[in-house]
């Protein structure tokens, strides 16, 4: 793609604007909301675009052979992460041997957040409520919660990449070993990770792993 000088706001379609202090394009296929870099996303071709949508709509034109379709690229081009592109520093031997402990917590913090405001899905409640009450299971159900939440598209009790995408994209601006994580808890690299490689990632023993999906499923 060819990058046009800078300009304060891209007037057209094709405008790029160059921003050299991030040292990356900034692709505008419509005029960006003043201020609005909320939505910002960063692209699998280290591109900054407007927003997810705007992603969505070109992998649409060029799908479709249509002649807004920019580049033939862009017929694979997705949101790799949420926010500008940056330089993702690398993640040290120590970083990623604290992650899964940083992980665990954060995983329970949000399902006890979401219980509180009542925004848990229902099936998840009664998992959630033992976690909190047993110390015991306070981890362990915390990463099976996230685990059955993120098998669902398709239930075959195994994340492949696309789903984890909820967890991925809008950690990685700020967690630089989320992907480097993910990658490494895929320990017989098939591209799936089982409920069993996802707990052991997450510093479980294996006794703690149980298959609760299905039954959380069944109960509904
Ligand atoms: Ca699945």
């Amino acid at each position: 793609m060819q990058l046009r000088g800078q300009t304060n706001v891209p007037q057209t379609a094709e405008q790029v604007q160059h921003t050299g202090k991030l040292r990356h394009s900034v692709v505008y296929l419509e005029k960006p909301f003043p201020g609005n870099s909320n939505h910002y996303v960063c692209s699998n071709h280290n591109e900054t675009w407007s927003s997810d949508c705007e992603v969505y709509r070109m992998r649409c034109f060029c799908s479709e052979d249509s002649d807004e379709c920019k580049t033939q690229k862009y017929k694979h081009v997705h949101v790799d992460y949420y926010g500008e592109c940056r330089d993702i520093p690398k993640c040290s031997e120590e970083e990623m041997e604290d992650f899964p402990r940083r992980m665990r917590e954060w995983l329970f913090n949000i399902m006890k957040d979401l219980a509180q405001r009542a925004e848990l899905d229902d099936r998840y409640v009664e998992l959630e409520q033992e976690a909190e009450r047993d110390l015991a299971k306070k981890w362990a159900n915390a990463v099976i919660w996230k685990f059955c939440d993120l098998d669902s598209h398709p239930f075959d009790r195994s994340v492949s990449r696309h789903e984890l995408f909820p967890i991925r994209a809008p950690l990685l601006a700020m967690e630089h070993c989320i992907a480097p994580f993910l990658d490494k808890c895929d320990g017989d690299d098939d591209h799936r990770i089982s409920l069993k490689e996802w707990g052991l990632c997450l510093g479980l023993e294996e006794n703690e792993i149980e298959d609760k999906c299905a039954s959380i499923r069944d109960s509904e």
